[in-house]
This record gives C-alpha cells, structure tokens and sequence, in this order.
C-alpha cells in the first residue's frame, strides 16, 4: 500500500488547517444565511458554528416541507412517492460539507483508507493518490459512522453529534425548494452543483465545497459522496411515516444513502432520490455529514 506524503502531517497540523478553513466558510455562511430561513427561524437558530476540530455547522430552522416527490415528475421512482408533508419540529445544526479526511484522522487517529475496502475500486491503478487527500470527503461504511460520531461525542464531551435522520436531510437539502434539484428542475446546471458523472479510470471524489452551495449554504448536497443518514431503508415508507419528525423504520437490512455521488452509476442527483446499502459496506463513494442537536 502507498502511503500519501500529506497525511503525515501532525495531528496540531491538521486541527489548525482544519479550524482556519471552517472560520472561512463560516463566515461565509453567517452572511448568506437567506431571508426566507431566517422569516421560518427559531431564536437562537441564525448563527453559524464552527466545533472543536474545525466541522462548520449550518443552523437550520424548524419547520415543514414536502418530502418525495409529486406523480408528476416523469423521473421520479416509486420509492420517491408518495410526495408528503412533513413537519421538523425542532431546530437543528447540519454540516455545511461532507466530512472530510482531515477531520475524520482529527478524531480517530488514522485516514479512514487505513481501513480494509469492502470492494476493490481503492486498489485501482492511480484510485488511491487521487482520492487519498485531507480536504477529500471521508468515504466510510454507516457503521465506521457510528463510530467516527461516538468518538467525537466523547472529545467533545457528550451526545450532541449523529447523523441526520432522511427527513432532516431532505429537509436542508431541499432549502425551501420543491424542484428536483436545490437549484431548480435543469438538470444541465448540475455542474455548477454537483461532482457528478465520473468514471473509475480517471475520476474520484473532490475536495469538499469546491461546487456552488444549496439555497441555505450546503454544499455537495448533490454529488461528491453519497451521504448515509439515520434510517433504515424501506421503498414503501413513505406511505405510512409519521407527519412528524419520522425516524424511518424500527428495523431493516439497509441504511439509507442520499444525495448521488461523484460516479456516474450513481443514477440520480435529485433531491428525493434514494438508495440502500448494507450498513457495513464501505466504498469509495459513501461519506456523511454530520448533524448537531441543538
Ligand atoms: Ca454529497
């Protein structure tokens, strides 16, 4: 196995480049937070946040919106629908990026490569220099998450940190929007969005909010990694999920990914799409972005 020159650096190093980039963003964040957010927002909820290891987070308001999507979109799958309403009840805090290499090594200690791949796509020619990098998205499986978050619970001391539940991350990832895309329904302006359509032979994942950011200031929402959420995953849910806060099923196989990925055979980028895979399959197009209970 090669091992990357760059990730050799001190963990100080790390947490220093990593603390700077989010105040950066963060800023950013705090002075684009849009007027339709802040009309919906609860006290307390319009500030960005940046934590111990440098992760900014985007606060995001309670409120309701609609989840799937409708029968008239003609690309929509039957797992997508039917389009319903659903109600956040409470604020909460969401990382404005996909959680990155240097963030993850941070927290535990190593590059999550250090971990065996459950398929080969790691091991090809040119795959690993081009992916192995501190500013890339983490590529995990949904129980490597599990861990990442408990380790950051404990360094921060604490139950704040999981991932989002599928509602809440439609929830950010919609902004307001009822179009198949948080920029509209043209799927040509997906480049301007979203690291999307690649090949294994030349592509790979980016460096994470290097793309345009969603209409509340989350960018790859679409692309770059697929994110795992809470849920289990159940094509029929939607049909009877709670109108409130629903936590996905009591039980399955699969854990739910969203948002597409940086390969083409990620099939769809759209906000309502969905996908399954067994909670310990670890690829190279799987990551996720953290939530922050307020
Ligand atoms: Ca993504």
């Amino acid at each position: 196995m090669k091992t990357d020159r760059h990730l050799l650096v001190s963990r100080r190093e790390i947490l220093t480049t990593a603390a700077r980039a989010a105040v950066g963003v963060g800023i950013t964040g705090a002075l684009g937070w849009p007027a339709l957010a802040l009309a919906q927002g609860t006290e307390g909820t319009d500030k960005a946040f940046t934590n111990s290891i440098g992760i900014a987070f985007v606060p995001i308001p309670a409120g309701t919106f609609l989840m799937g999507s409708p029968d008239s979109d003609r690309q929509a799958q039957a797992f997508e629908k039917p389009q319903h309403r659903v109600t956040i009840s409470r604020p909460f805090q969401i990382g404005k990026h996909e959680v990155t290499q240097a963030q993850w090594q941070a927290v535990l200690g190593e590059s999550p490569y250090a971990r065996d791949r459950s398929n080969p796509y790691y091991q090809l020619p040119g795959m690993a220099e081009r992916i192995t990098r501190p500013d890339h998205p983490a590529t995990v499986s949904w129980n490597d998450a599990q861990a990442f978050i408990a380790a950051l619970n404990r360094l921060e001391g604490g139950t704040r940190y999981r991932l989002p539940t599928e509602a809440e991350w439609e929830y950010a990832a919609r902004a307001g929007t009822i179009t198949r895309y948080s920029f509209g329904d043209d799927e040509r302006q997906l480049d301007r969005y979203a690291w999307h359509g690649g090949d294994f032979q030349t592509g790979g994942h980016h460096p994470v909010g290097t793309k345009q950011p969603n209409p509340w200031g989350l960018h790859d929402v679409h692309g770059n990694v697929w994110e795992w959420v809470a849920d289990w995953y159940d094509p029929d849910y939607y049909a009877r999920s709670p109108a409130v806060d629903p936590q996905g099923p009591p039980r399955g196989t699969h854990r739910v990914v969203r948002g597409g990925s940086w390969h083409a055979s990620a099939t769809s980028w759209r906000t309502a799409f969905r996908r399954d895979y067994a909670p310990d399959y670890r690829g190279i197009s799987i990551g996720l972005r953290l939530v922050r209970a307020m």
